[in-house]
Parts: C-alpha cells; sequence; structure tokens
C-alpha cells in the first residue's frame, strides 16, 4: 500500500472472493459510490445481494480523525467507514491496492482493520500546460492515476510566456492568439470553459480539486502579444514567444486603468469555472517597484470574489491577507516574513520536488538549474514536510519547458508522485525507503494498468 496507512493491524487468515460480491454503498457519498462500482466492474465481479461476501461503504461520524480519515476492516466482509464520502473514497482506493490490478476468477485479500488518515491535506500535482499545451482527456487520465495515490489538488499552471491555455469570454484573444503556439512553436492549443468545467466534475468525483494558476504580473507574454495595451508603451517586443527564457515580461503595472480591469475580468471568469476556495494569482519571477501593491490589489480582487489567493514565495514580501497560501519553490527561500504574519505554505522545495530534473544525473532532456545530480526517487521520499511550521502539504510541479508529450510528462511524473503522496500522507515514523520500494515495487501492475508510461526505476526492480 503507498501511500502507508496510519495503522495497520493484521489478523490471520483471508477472506476469499469469488464471482460475485454484495455491494452496499453510502446514500450521498457519490464518489465512494462511483469508485467501488469502478473497481468490481475491473475486477469482474458481479454484483448480487445474495453473494457471500459483502462491501459495505458506510457513513460513520464516529471515525472523526479529520475529513479524509476512514477505517478499512477485512474479516468475514469488507467494510469501510468515514464520516465523509472522501474518507470512503480513500478506502476503496487502499482496498483498490490490496486486490490485484487486474480481473482474475479468484481473490483472496488479508484479512486486517486499517485505521488511516493524512498527514496533510494538500497533497499536489502541478502540470505547467502554459509551455505544452496537453490535451483534456491526458488531465483526467491524471486525474484517476493521482486518485489510486490519495493525492488531492491538480493545480494547473494555466498561462505564461509560451501560452494562454483558458478561454477568457471578455478577453477572446487570450485564447485565441495566446493560445495559438506553445514553447517550440507548435500548434498549441487552450481549454474551453465547458472543457475545465468538465475536468473540476470529473476531478470532484475522484475528490480531486483542480487549482487554477494564472500567472501575474510576470510570464504574461502571451497576454501582452494577445492585447498590447497590456504592455507598458515603451515595450517594442509584443510577438508571441516560443523560447525558454523567464522573466523578461510583465503587465504594465504604471498603467492600474488598464490592467486592474483585466486582472478583474480574467480572476472573476476563473472563480465562476473552479469552485474552489483558491485562484493562484502566480506573482514568480518578476522585479518591479510596483510589484507588492499588485499582489495586493490582485488579493483584493480575490476577496471580493470571495476567494483566498495563492502565490509564489516572492509574493511573501507583500502585506496580502493571512488567508493566502504561498508556494514555497527555492529550498532556502526566506519565507519568515509570511510565516510571522500567519501565512501558510504548500511545500515545493525544487531540490526534492521538481519533477521537471532528471529521474536520475545526466538524464537526457531535463533541468539541472535546482539539483545538478537530478532529484532521484530516494530524494523525493527524503523530503520531510514535518520540519515546517504553518505547512498544509506538499506539491510537486512538471515545468514544461522540455516535456514535449504525455509520454515524457509520465516519465517525469511517475513513480516519484507515488514518493510524494506518501511523503504527504503517511506520518514521518511509517516512512521508510527499503519498505517503500517494496511496497510501491508490487504495485507496479496497477501503474501498468492504467496505461502509465512511467520511469524504469532500478531501485523499485522495473
Ligand atoms: C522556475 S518555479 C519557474 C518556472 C520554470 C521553472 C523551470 C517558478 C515559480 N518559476 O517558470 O518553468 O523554473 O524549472
Amino acid at each position: 500500500m503507498v501511500p502507508y496507512p496510519s495503522e495497520v493491524t493484521e489478523a490471520s487468515g483471508e477472506l476469499a472472493v469469488a464471482g460475485s460480491i454484495n455491494v452496499v454503498t453510502a446514500d450521498g457519498a457519490p464518489s465512494s459510490a462511483a469508485a467501488v462500482n469502478a473497481l468490481v466492474t475491473a475486477l469482474d465481479l458481479a454484483q448480487d445481494a445474495d453473494a457471500a461476501v459483502a462491501l459495505t461503504l458506510e457513513l460513520d461520524p464516529s471515525v472523526d480523525q479529520g475529513a479524509e480519515a476512514y477505517r478499512l476492516t477485512i474479516d468475514s466482509a469488507v467494510t469501510v467507514r468515514a464520516a465523509t464520502d472522501a474518507g470512503l473514497f480513500y478506502g476503496v482506493q487502499t482496498l483498490r491496492q490490496l486486490f490485484p490490478a487486474v480481473a482474475s476468477d479468484a481473490y483472496a485479500l488479508p484479512r486486517l482493520v486499517i485505521r488511516d488518515s493524512p498527514e496533510f491535506g494538500w497533497r499536489g500535482s502541478m502540470i505547467d500546460v502554459a509551455r505544452t499545451f496537453l490535451p483534456l482527456d491526458y488531465l483526467k487520465a491524471h486525474v484517476e492515476r493521482m486518485a489510486l495515490f490519495k493525492l488531492n489538488k491538480l493545480h494547473l499552471h494555466l498561462s505564461d510566456d509560451q501560452g494562454w491555455r483558458l478561454e477568457i469570454k471578455s478577453w477572446p484573444r487570450l485564447a485565441l492568439v495566446g493560445g495559438s503556439t506553445d514553447v517550440r512553436g507548435g500548434p498549441g492549443g487552450y481549454y474551453t470553459q465547458e472543457d475545465m468545467r468538465e475536468l473540476v466534475t470529473f476531478a470532484a468525483l475522484h475528490q480531486v480539486e483542480i487549482i487554477p494558476e494564472i500567472d501575474l504580473p510576470g510570464h504574461t507574454q502571451a497576454a501582452l502579444a494577445s492585447y498590447p495595451e497590456l504592455a507598458c508603451d515603451d515595450v517594442t517586443n509584443l510577438g508571441l514567444y516560443s523560447g525558454t527564457e523567464v522573466g523578461f515580461s510583465k503587465l504594465c503595472l504604471t498603467k492600474p486603468d488598464v490592467i486592474y480591469p483585466f486582472v478583474e475580468d480574467v480572476l472573476r471568469e476563473v472563480a465562476d469555472i473552479f469552485p474552489g476556495r483558491y485562484l493562484h494569482i502566480g506573482g514568480d519571477e518578476i522585479k518591479d517597484p510596483l510589484y507588492s501593491e499588485f499582489i495586493e490589489r490582485a488579493d483584493a480582487i480575490a476577496a471580493r470574489l470571495g476567494r483566498e489567493i495563492i502565490a509564489w514565495e516572492e509574493a511573501s514580501v507583500a502585506n496580502v491577507r493571512t488567508t493566502a497560501l504561498l508556494q514555497l519553490w527555492n529550498d532556502g527561500y526566506d519565507i519568515q516574513p509570511a510565516l510571522d504574519r500567519g501565512n501558510h505554505l504548500i511545500l515545493s522545495p525544487c531540490s526534492f520536488t521538481y519533477l521537471d530534473h532528471g529521474n536520475y544525473e545526466a538524464q537526457p532532456g531535463v533541468y539541472s538549474w535546482c539539483r545538478a545530480e537530478g532529484i532521484p526517487l530516494e530524494r523525493t521520499y527524503a523530503f520531510n514536510p514535518q520540519s515546517f511550521t504553518q505547512a498544509v502539504g506538499v506539491e510537486a510541479p512538471v515545468w514544461s519547458e522540455l516535456v514535449e508529450d504525455e509520454a515524457t510528462a509520465d516519465n517525469r511524473m511517475w513513480p516519484r508522485l507515488a514518493a510524494v503522496a506518501e511523503v504527504a500522507w503517511s506520518t514521518e515514523a511509517n516512512r521508510d525507503y527499503g519498505r517503500f520500494t517494496l511496497r510501491l515495487g508490487a504495485l507496479r501492475p496497477h501503474l501498468d494498468a492504467l496505461g502509465i508510461q512511467y520511469f524504469r526505476e532500478p531501485q523499485l526492480g522495473w
């Protein structure tokens, strides 16, 4: 099992399941019901009220170790109890890992009792769809894969210099022009608002929340090429960009009458599509005397929309609401001012979690600016979020300057995202790299069944 549960008590013997099973779902718990139905279908088990074995999902408020906690009992029956649909859903994911990945005639489940709840509520994966556009179907497949490992936040980096990937109805050229190419000068692409609503609904059914990021006020060349009035008047380079430099573009912060209505329109439409609590406003890699003021005004716009902001660590210099989350990305960054103010952190330290870096030293086609030796599985696993105070959890980004396609995205994310999942879910006492490699190594057929084109990690025996 990955991530390893809080408490596993093994009993002796096995529970045999063959042919059919009596599935009883809980009313008002749609994601766990859908997950358990999908599981028994994949295992070729017929649902039959008279079957020898019952698989029951039960809402039980006494399971009170937090909103994602569950208990799984396997004795003469299989029972998952939780106070919430999310808890039941995670119980089903654990069960999914205890069954084989592919159907067979008969199954033997270990008798045991599991009590489980996560250490951190934020267990994230970030995909940069701005440098390289990836199709909606890939994002849906990724959500299903995340769910198996109890990852629950999919952060989409929706805009950058090389592309604007979200339809904005009040500023249509953003997607039509800004979305028309990518980092290699290829055809690019964008998601319609309908596409993203569909993804939000699909993700919710897998207990995954989509976190939309519009990167402001830097990383905005695609927006400037779409609407040149957003740039300062002395800027002459207003074309679409398909290189890999960073930090050269920005909204013109001395034109507040132009840029703040733009930011307000964009964030209003984003908030309308994505129902979650947070809007990620970027805020990275830009130097401007009016930077802090921009972040504060964007935070105020989010407040009027009833939302909180997330911003990259640089925004810690601004006086944002204490509800803002800051995303740490340089290992040693001095984030103390934000902690003093009371802000919480999403932990994405580049030397542990930047999955655009190699699975091994000198892997071709990867970045290495943060760690020359690459970021092997063991390194990601060694990250200890418990050493931070005021952290909501961990998130691993894949920047896509060098990620040209789905196979490459898979290679960068897997199996390292499974390590991220365990680091964020499991207790420090339950983490042990040797045991992790045995447990994850055994789940290879599950990754195969999901069609993941993972890196064949030698330390897993793959
Ligand atoms: C830094 S991390 C960036 C991205 C790049 C990435 C490449 C961060 C907030 N900004 O714009 O894609 O490095 O590794």
